[in-house]
């Protein structure tokens, strides 16, 4: 009976579920003629083969009733599936911009990291992922409050009000002087594919002028069952301007922070440059010209 009539079904037994489930079918064959049907499973290999024996159960099948359906070959080949590679990448909607330049201290859920997990071959288990704080001016590890990692379905850069999917638990802050890290050590799945998150803590607070904090995750910080890694997100400056160190004296340069790993000389001078204005009032703050701040972006090839 040709298969367009009745579909012919290749089946395997998921030990797991446990039952027969289709691998393929098709609908496109002739009466009495030869035709193919193959497939291959790539992930979750244990739920195929019965534990202990390791004998793995397939059967062609067509639900017609009184006769036979006749298969002239099998072939079943049982092993490692594809081997699993998860890349990091930075977030399809770029990274998050400066959430410092406030006249607050703090902050309630701000947005501060972004990146992308791509896992191919296979979904990817991750174990743990640390990220890293650098370049910290004015910050202690209890300033940053229950950081958590967003899943951003919609891929916008923003945690929506329906995104409330998280992954690697409540991180763990440590700060130590100039450096520290955020720890995720609860377990999570990255699936086949693309798949977009946001680090936003609960609060962060102590923002005082001049304080400032570096983010960024390495492929190397992100411990998972793939077979490889690869890959970095694009680092996120946060930084409040101001914090001015003495008031300098009428029609001298005052100083101004700049970021500690982006500032340059020639951004020093020009903001020197603007602080005659002043005039009689004297050097005062000229910490307003954020525009005169320069930042280097560094770019990362692994
Ligand atoms: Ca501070
Ligand atoms: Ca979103």
């Amino acid at each position: 009976m040709a298969c367009d009539t009745k579909p012919v079904y290749l089946k395997v037994f998921n030990f797991n579920t446990p039952g027969w489930e289709t691998l393929t079918s098709s609908t496109n064959c002739a009466t009495s003629t030869d035709f193919t049907l193959s497939s291959n499973i790539t992930a979750d290999l244990s739920y195929y083969y019965s534990p202990g024996q390791y004998w793995v159960f397939a059967r062609v099948y067509q639900d017609w009733g009184n006769s036979t359906l006749k298969t002239d070959y099998a072939d079943i080949s049982f092993g490692a599936g594809a081997a699993s590679f998860l890349s990091l990448g930075n977030h399809t909607a770029g990274q998050e911009t400066n959430k410092f330049e406030i006249s607050e201290n703090s902050l309630s859920n701000p947005e501060l990291y972004n990146f992308k997990l791509t896992a191919s071959g296979g979904d990817v288990s991750v174990t743990s992922v640390v990220i890293q704080l650098y370049d910290i001016r004015g910050f202690v590890s209890s300033d940053i409050t229950a950081p958590k990692i967003y899943l951003d379905a919609d891929n916008d850069g923003m945690v929506d009000g329906e995104e409330t999917t998280q992954v690697g638990g409540t991180g763990n802050v440590s700060i130590s002087g100039s450096s520290g890290t955020i720890t995720f050590s609860s377990s999570f799945s990255v699936s086949l594919g693309d798949h977009n998150y946001i680090l936003r803590a609960e609060t962060v607070s102590g923002i005082d002028p001049g304080d400032q904090i570096s983010i960024m995750l390495w492929h190397q910080d992100i411990t998972s069952d793939a077979s490889g890694t690869s890959g970095a997100a694009a680092p996120a400056l946060h930084m409040r301007q101001g914090g001015t160190s003495g008031g300098a004296s009428i029609g001298t340069a005052g100083q101004v922070y700049s970021p500690i790993s982006g500032g340059t000389e020639e951004g020093g001078e020009e903001i020197g440059g603007e602080v005659p204005d002043g005039g009689d009032e004297g050097g005062g703050t000229p910490g307003g010209g954020t525009e005169l701040v320069r930042f280097i972006i560094i770019s990362f090839d692994f």
